[in-house]
């Protein structure tokens, strides 16, 4: 892949509706797109890193600093990276900054996937034509509001509902959804809001047949959650603990993990999701990708990993209206009656970022030439 420039974008663009979890609410979002030019083609990626560093300790602003100050600088060293696989190895010296690494790698992966000719999915090693999609709800102050919510994303086809949660905000809103909407297929996200302390409560929230219960303890633990699984029914999912394979096979032998939530973003890309991919499936354990408010272009990422076969649960890729008035790509990704995306068979990511669109978003932008 001969690359000439990479051009970082800061992109801003404001969410339908706040969206609120145990770590804080978001309504105006700030991502970075990154692109890499070859005479013939550009390929996208976007850093889901966030503004303020509550998710992650990664943010807008450092991570456009590791790549302009060191993953850049990196990629251009090297007299040609031939396959994606090599992008990451060659950022590997850098330790973790794993989003700043994803979005540059991603990039790459659109475009090897364009100069062959394939869809990214393919490219992946993806087998599926369409993917089963969820939809993850944020806290609402009102339980009408919630309601009124839940019962929209049924009408639209969406196959699981992902219920945040935080002290509080439990126990009584999921009895409520579960008396008022009966067996639909739902799960809960704490986004780390509790500790072991919390067991009994977490407990109750056993009664509810909930499909599983995302990252409940700390946001870097993997040895309380083994403590908690084995005192639950419900599986535990991790979201925020898994960082690489290495963390994913420590959590699997633990027992501290039944599902993984694998995010590009927080793995530190494609390569690496993969790797996860296939460990969980040799081990039996399901996964599915998760989201960070993406836009049309990380969604796009999204969708391509999950056409993988053992990505056999729905996954948090709502489609574009879910979240923008407008995306920044056409086709915007749209939602089947029945809940699926299908995946589209243009080359590369397979969604246009339309330049227009990219440029009114824009709020800095820097270019790199080789
Ligand atoms: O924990 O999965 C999470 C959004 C931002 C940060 C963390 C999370 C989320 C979501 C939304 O749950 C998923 C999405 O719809 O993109
Ligand atoms: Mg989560």
């Amino acid at each position: 892949m001969k690359v000439e420039k990479i051009v970082l974008r800061k992109m801003s663009m404001q969410l339908k509706a706040p969206f609120r979890t145990s770590f804080g609410t978001q309504l105006q979002k700030q991502f970075i797109v990154s692109e890499v030019h070859t005479k013939e083609h550009i390929g996208y990626g976007e850093c889901v890193a966030m503004t303020v560093p509550l998710y992650s300790e990664e943010s807008v602003g450092g991570a456009w600093h590791v790549m302009e100050e060191f993953l850049i600088p990196l990629l251009f060293e090297q007299s040609e990276l031939r396959h994606p696989d090599e992008v990451t190895a060659c950022l590997a010296p850098i330790r973790r900054n794993n989003m700043a690494k994803a979005a540059l790698e991603g990039a790459y992966w659109d475009l090897f996937a364009k100069q062959n000719d394939v869809p990214l999915a393919k490219a992946l090693g993806g087998n599926k034509t369409a993917i089963e999609v969820g939809v993850s709800i944020g806290i609402e102050e009102n339980i009408d509001d919630l309601y009124r919510l839940v019962e929209q994303y049924l009408q639209q086809g969406y196959r699981r509902m992902k219920i945040k949660i935080k002290p509080g905000k439990d126990v009584q809103v999921i009895a409520g959804l579960r008396q008022r909407f009966g067996n639909i297929p739902m799960m809960a996200d704490a986004n780390s809001a509790y500790t072991l302390e919390d067991i009994d409560l977490l407990k109750e929230l056993d009664d509810f047949g909930l499909m599983m219960i995302e990252q409940p303890l700390a946001h870097d633990d993997i040895i309380d959650h083994a403590q908690l699984q084995k005192q639950l029914k419900t599986p535990i999912c991790l979201d925020e603990s898994i960082h690489s394979v290495e963390d994913a096979r420590h959590a699997i032998e633990l027992g501290s993990t039944k599902v993984i939530n694998i995010k590009i973003g927080r793995v530190g890309g494609l390569t690496e999701s993969k790797k996860i991919h296939d460990l969980c499936q040799k081990h039996g354990i399901p996964v599915w990708c998760g989201g960070m408010l993406e836009s049309g272009i990380g969604r796009a990422h999204n969708i391509a990993i999950t056409s993988l076969p053992n990505f056999t649960l729905p996954g948090d890729t709502a489609g574009s209206s879910r979240y923008w008035m407008e995306d920044i790509i056409k086709p915007e990704v749209t939602v089947s009656h029945d809940g699926l995306i299908h995946i589209p068979a243009e080359a590369g990511i397979g969604y246009e970022p339309v330049p227009e669109l990219l440029d009114k978003y824009t709020i800095q932008k820097q270019e790199f030439i080789r």
